[in-house]
């Protein structure tokens, strides 16, 4: 090799060092689908951090569970084998009931009550984070919870015996105390829990029916607006202060943008999905007053338990919560 050569080879290999050196690509696991606006929106917040880095940070999204399982994605990010996760809130229950508010009826039964929930849970779900080495980045409510079956549900008795697909702990007390057989299955495991008969009907939302498309299971939706339970995403602490300043400020404007647009999405995609479920054959339509009464009641006595298990600091915080809300 002659001499010149061999030295623009050394420069071409010191600059392409520096460059990897700089840049950083992180690695995202979400739990839900391609056809989850969440995810849609994650994706569109990776290419947001792109381009606002200048390429300076790239994140890699794995969704749907295809690089690490939902229930292994918070442990991940803990321990910094993926950088940075998206996670449904509430299976965190079992760590703090602070967790699973947002899974809990009559607390927040609108977008905007949604939204000031997260505000005034938010420095409390930051700091248990804190306290395991992570950050969150922001959170965006999925459309109220309803309940898909195979027969027109307008009588409690129904509940009785029914098996029920859940998607938290929460939903599967409210299902218990409905008189129903509650199991917890995973958005991508829903399609075999119909086929194989382990489960005849099943709570999530609007647009979660219509991603997993239910009238493949289901003919009516009952749109019960139980609760707007949040996915949230969150960063492991020691990557974030990896970054540079500048590349730390873009990504927590990126995320300020995710949590505005995740927001509308949410609103958008449940009036899109709930003409799509109809469109497909599923009838959706409100409770009637006995299974009103019903679902009053199993709310009520979540509510309770709940009560039992909060930590004094999450029902202070609840407290200031209702008090802003107005009641
Ligand atoms: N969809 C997710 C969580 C709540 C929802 O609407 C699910 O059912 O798994």
């Amino acid at each position: 090799m002659n001499k010149f050569l061999s030295r623009s080879l050394l420069l071409a290999s010191a600059c392409s060092l520096s460059a990897t050196a700089a840049a950083a690509e992180w690695t995202m696991a979400t739990p839900y689908g391609d056809a989850s606006f969440h995810t849609s929106n994650v994706k569109q917040f990776a290419e947001d951090v792109a381009e606002a880095t200048g390429g300076e940070l790239t994140i890699n999204v794995h969704s749907g569970g295809s690089l690490v399982a939902h229930g292994e994605i918070k442990p991940s990010v803990r321990r910094g084998t993926v950088e940075i996760g998206e996670i449904f809130l509430s299976t965190l229950s079992n760590e703090d009931p602070i967790f699973e508010v947002d899974t809990l009826p009559g607390v927040a039964g609108s977008y905007d009550e949604a939204y000031q929930l997260w505000q005034s849970t938010k420095p409390i779900i930051s700091e248990l984070f804190a306290n395991q080495g992570m950050m969150p980045l922001y959170a965006v409510a999925w459309p109220a919870q309803g309940i898909y079956t195979d027969f027109e549900l307008n009588d409690p008795e129904q509940f009785k015996g029914l098996r029920v697909r859940a998607p938290n702990i929460n939903t599967q007390r409210f299902v218990d105390n409905l008189g129903g057989s509650p199991t917890e299955t995973e958005e991508s495991d829903i399609p075999t829990a119909f086929s194989t008969g382990r489960v005849d009907a099943m709570i999530t939302s609007s647009s979660t029916g219509n991603a997993m498309t239910a009238w493949d299971y289901v003919s009516h939706y009952t749109d019960a607006n139980l609760w707007l339970p949040k996915n949230i995403v969150f960063v492991n602490q020691r990557a974030f202060d990896r970054l540079d300043e500048a590349t730390q400020d873009a990504l927590l404007e990126a995320a300020a943008r995710a949590e505005e647009r995740g927001w509308q999405m949410s609103r958008d995609d449940n009036q899109a999905s709930l003409e799509a479920l109809q469109e497909n054959g599923i009838t959706v339509s409100e409770p009637n007053e006995d299974i009103a009464a019903a679902l009053q009641e199993a709310g009520d006595q979540l509510f309770a338990d709940w009560q039992e298990r909060a930590t004094e600091q999450s029902m202070q915080v609840l407290e200031e919560y209702q008090q802003q809300r107005g009641n």
